[in-house]
């Protein structure tokens, strides 16, 4: 069948798909205490919506920030040595961190805690001693929040497909992977050909449906565990874990062979597309996503001078 082969083993297939998940799906959640006792409460709620990360010692705090690269902060009001009210205030003029959610616990409630809490750039807070189910739908629906503007940041909204943004900490993740497990990794990069024209002959919403379609093709074309994505106006890098340099121009030349034959239609007429592309792999051209994308690219330019409508290794 179609792009059924070359198939990677099954095991490097469930060492990348949990990979995958993880970089997409999974929150976390720092949650700084000076009390233990509330720390593994709040681990114990929190645990079914996020990854918990805990720090007891908020002098600890920039080193567990920057090692636990919060989705959301949980700050106590009264701790030693530091206020949160002052680590919350501290992160609102990073900007870093200036939009993470930073949600209070507090055994304070009077307006006056409650207003400087507020004051301090906090999103919400929970009175303490907390009530589980509360604190943990409170978590939920701002994590759910972030998973949303994530995902609309990280995905190109006319084709559907992740953005540039979107796929480069997942391609850096499964070369690292590939790296560790001694796997090739080939990275393509496809670009239409003459799309200008069509743009010029057809109109720019005739060019915008003809990238929206290619995208959803390339992406079902294409396995699961690879990575499709639209870096630039017409242009998409394929990230293939697995697969070395000539499964990649294999796989992509099978993909230009559909592209080939869809038809398209603008103002009464039907018309077709071509791309060109070029694929470098992991070790061979190069061990990091800048190298690997300057050989792609620099063999989709020899497709281009070569006269286009081909894949070039
Ligand atoms: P080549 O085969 O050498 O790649 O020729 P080309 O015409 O495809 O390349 P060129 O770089 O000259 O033109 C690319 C065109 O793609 C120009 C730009 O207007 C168009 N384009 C880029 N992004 C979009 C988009 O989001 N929508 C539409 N409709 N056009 C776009
Ligand atoms: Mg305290
Ligand atoms: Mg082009
Ligand atoms: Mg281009």
């Amino acid at each position: 069948g179609f792009l059924r082969k070359p198939q990677p083993p099954a095991r490097v297939v469930d060492a990348v798909e949990p990979l995958l998940r993880r970089a997409r799906e999974r929150e976390t959640v720092l949650a700084v205490d000076d009390d233990p006792s509330i720390l593994e409460g709040v681990r114990h709620v929190l645990s079914p919506e996020a990854e918990v990360r805990t720090l007891q010692d908020p002098l600890g705090f920039w080193e567990a920030l920057e090692s636990a690269s919060p989705d959301l902060v949980l700050l106590d009001v009264d701790m030693p040595a530091v206020s949160g009210l002052e680590l919350c205030r501290v992160l609102r003029n990073d900007p870093r961190w200036q939009s993470v959610p930073i949600v209070f616990l507090t055994s304070r409630t009077d307006a006056d805690t409650v207003a400087r809490v507020f004051a301090a750039g906090a999103d919400d807070f929970v009175a303490k001693p907390f009530v589980g189910p509360e604190l943990a739908a409170r978590i939920r629906n701002r994590l759910e929040r972030v998973r949303l503007q994530r995902s609309m940041a990280e995905t190109d909204p006319l084709t559907g497909v992740a953005n540039r943004r979107g796929s480069e900490e997942v391609l850096e993740r499964l070369l690292r992977l590939a790296a560790a497990q001694d796997e090739p990794f080939a990275l393509g990069v496809v670009d239409l050909d003459l799309f200008k024209a069509v743009n010029d002959q057809r109109g720019h919403a005739a060019g915008d449906e003809v990238l929206a379609r290619v995208g959803r093709l390339l992406q079902k074309r294409f396995r699961s565990e690879d990575v499709v994505a639209r870096w630039g106006g017409e242009e998409f890098v394929v990230g293939m874990y697995g697969m070395d340099r000539a499964d990649g121009v294999q796989r992509l030349a099978e993909a230009l062979e559909v592209l080939r034959e869809e038809r398209f239609h603008a103002g009464g007429e039907s018309f077709s597309i071509t791309m060109s592309g070029g694929v470098a792999d992991f070790p061979s051209d190069g061990r990091d996503l800048p190298t690997l994308y300057r050989a792609a690219d620099a063999a989709m330019y020899q497709a281009k001078s070569a006269g286009r409508d081909r894949i070039v290794p």
